[in-house]
C-alpha cells in the first residue's frame, strides 16, 4: 500500500452555485473542474488548493449517499480521497487487512478516475476514497 498524496477533501454542500461563489469571494479560488457524475448521485466542483483539492459536492437527489447524508447531519465534511499508485492493489490488500470495503471493484469517478470507497465504520468514522488518476 502506497499513499501518493491527499487527492481531495471533499464537502456536501446543499447549493453548489452558492458554495463555489463563497469559496470564490472568501479564499480567492476558483474551480478546475465541474461535472455530474450519475453513477455517484452528484454534481461536484474540484478547486485546486496547492497540489490537492477542495472537491464541493450537491446531492443530485434526496435517495443518493450525499443526499442522505445533507439531510441527516447538514452541509459539512463528507469524506477524504487518497490518490493510490493502483487502485487494484489497494483493495487487495485492504481486503487482506480484512476492511470492509464499500466497493469490491473499482468504479469510475469524475475526472475519469478510477475510485473506490472504504467503510467510514472502519476507521475513525471516516468515509475514505482511494482515487487512481489516469496519469
Ligand atoms: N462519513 C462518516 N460516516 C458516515 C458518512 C460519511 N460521509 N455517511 C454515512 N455515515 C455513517 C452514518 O452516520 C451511519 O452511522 P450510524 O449507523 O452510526 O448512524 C452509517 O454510516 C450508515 O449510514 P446510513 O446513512 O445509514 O447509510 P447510507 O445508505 O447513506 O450509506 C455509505 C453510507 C457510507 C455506505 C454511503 O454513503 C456510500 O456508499 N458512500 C460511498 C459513495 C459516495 O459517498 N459517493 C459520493 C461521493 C462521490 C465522489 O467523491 O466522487
Ligand atoms: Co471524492
Amino acid at each position: 500500500m502506497k499513499l501518493i498524496n491527499l487527492d481531495h477533501v471533499a464537502i456536501a454542500v446543499a447549493d453548489l452555485d452558492q458554495a463555489v461563489g463563497e469559496y470564490r469571494r472568501q479564499y480567492g479560488v476558483e474551480p478546475l473542474y465541474r461535472e455530474v457524475v450519475e453513477e455517484q448521485g452528484v454534481e461536484e466542483a474540484m478547486i485546486p488548493v496547492g497540489g490537492s483539492f477542495v472537491q464541493l459536492l450537491q446531492p443530485l437527489s434526496d435517495e443518493t449517499p450525499v443526499g442522505r447524508f445533507v439531510i441527516k447531519n447538514g452541509p459539512g465534511l463528507h469524506h477524504v480521497a487518497y490518490a493510490v499508485p493502483s487502485i487494484e492493489d489497494a483493495l487487495e490488500h485492504l481486503k487482506g487487512e480484512g476492511v470492509r470495503l464499500i466497493d469490491d471493484v473499482p468504479r469510475i469517478g469524475g475526472r475519469g478516475a478510477k475510485i473506490a470507497f472504504v467503510h467510514p465504520k472502519e476507521l475513525a468514522g471516516t468515509l475514505i476514497e482511494l482515487v487512481e488518476l489516469d496519469e
